[in-house]
């Protein structure tokens, strides 16, 4: 199984690369970010407990982030392989990962980092905001954000780093441009299908 983690600060384009790689390597797609939204839209217990931190730009509580992982990976067994998107975001995240992939007989095998300016997080964010109208896509709470990222989530890349997984890649450039980059990575292991 490859099993990757793409990594990178709010806006750096996750979500949006990580569309373009399932469509290439048919990874089943992990999104934390989609999964919590999808709870507070249906005003589940739990979407009703996330949305008080989504909405302030804090991190939803590491219990409710890796129940819900859990049972998705559940769901999918027999997959090619997985992308975790927006996860793991804490250190507490990142073991608990570690651990359901190897309860499951497999391992993390890569972790791209995707390296994006501040001033361009926010200007994206920003123009996401108005499009969309996510109620945590405006300044304050992006700056918010970025601060949270900065304090519990960088440790994240040191823990694979220290496990030789970790690769930085440019994520400033066009979508199509970062798409090349990252593959580049992924097809040392996994060609697309
Ligand atoms: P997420 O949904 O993960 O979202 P994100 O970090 O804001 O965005 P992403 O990096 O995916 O950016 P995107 O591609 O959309 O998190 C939202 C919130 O959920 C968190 O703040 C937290 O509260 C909670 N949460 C989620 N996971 C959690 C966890 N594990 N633990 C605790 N809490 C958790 O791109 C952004 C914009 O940039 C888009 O408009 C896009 O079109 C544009 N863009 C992308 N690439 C571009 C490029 N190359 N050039 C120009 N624009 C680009």
């Amino acid at each position: 199984m490859f099993n990757l983690i793409l990594f990178g600060p709010p806006g750096s384009g996750k979500g949006t690369q990580s569309a373009n790689i399932v469509r290439s390597y048919k990874l089943e797609h992990i999104s934390t970010g989609d999964l919590l939204r999808e709870e507070v839209s249906q005003q589940t217990p739990l979407g009703v407990e996330a949305k008080k931190y989504m909405d302030q730009g804090l991190l939803v509580p590491d219990e409710v982030v890796i129940g819900m992982i859990s049972s998705k990976i559940d769901e999918r067994h027999g997959a090619r392989g997985f992308i975790f998107d927006g996860f793991p975001r804490t250190a507490a995240q990142a073991e608990a990962l570690d651990k359901l992939v190897e309860f499951k007989n497999t391992e993390i095998t890569l972790m791209l980092s995707l390296e994006v300016p501040e001033a361009d997080l926010i200007k994206r964010l920003v123009g996401r905001g108005i499009s969309s109208g996510r109620s945590d896509d405006n300044e304050e709470v992006i700056t918010k954000r970025i601060k949270e990222y900065h304090s519990k989530t960088t440790p994240v890349a040191a823990h694979y780093n220290a496990q030789g997984k970790l690769e930085h890649i440019k994520g400033d450039s066009s979508i199509e441009q970062t798409f090349k980059l990252l593959a580049k990575h992924i097809d040392k292991y996994l060609l697309p299908e």
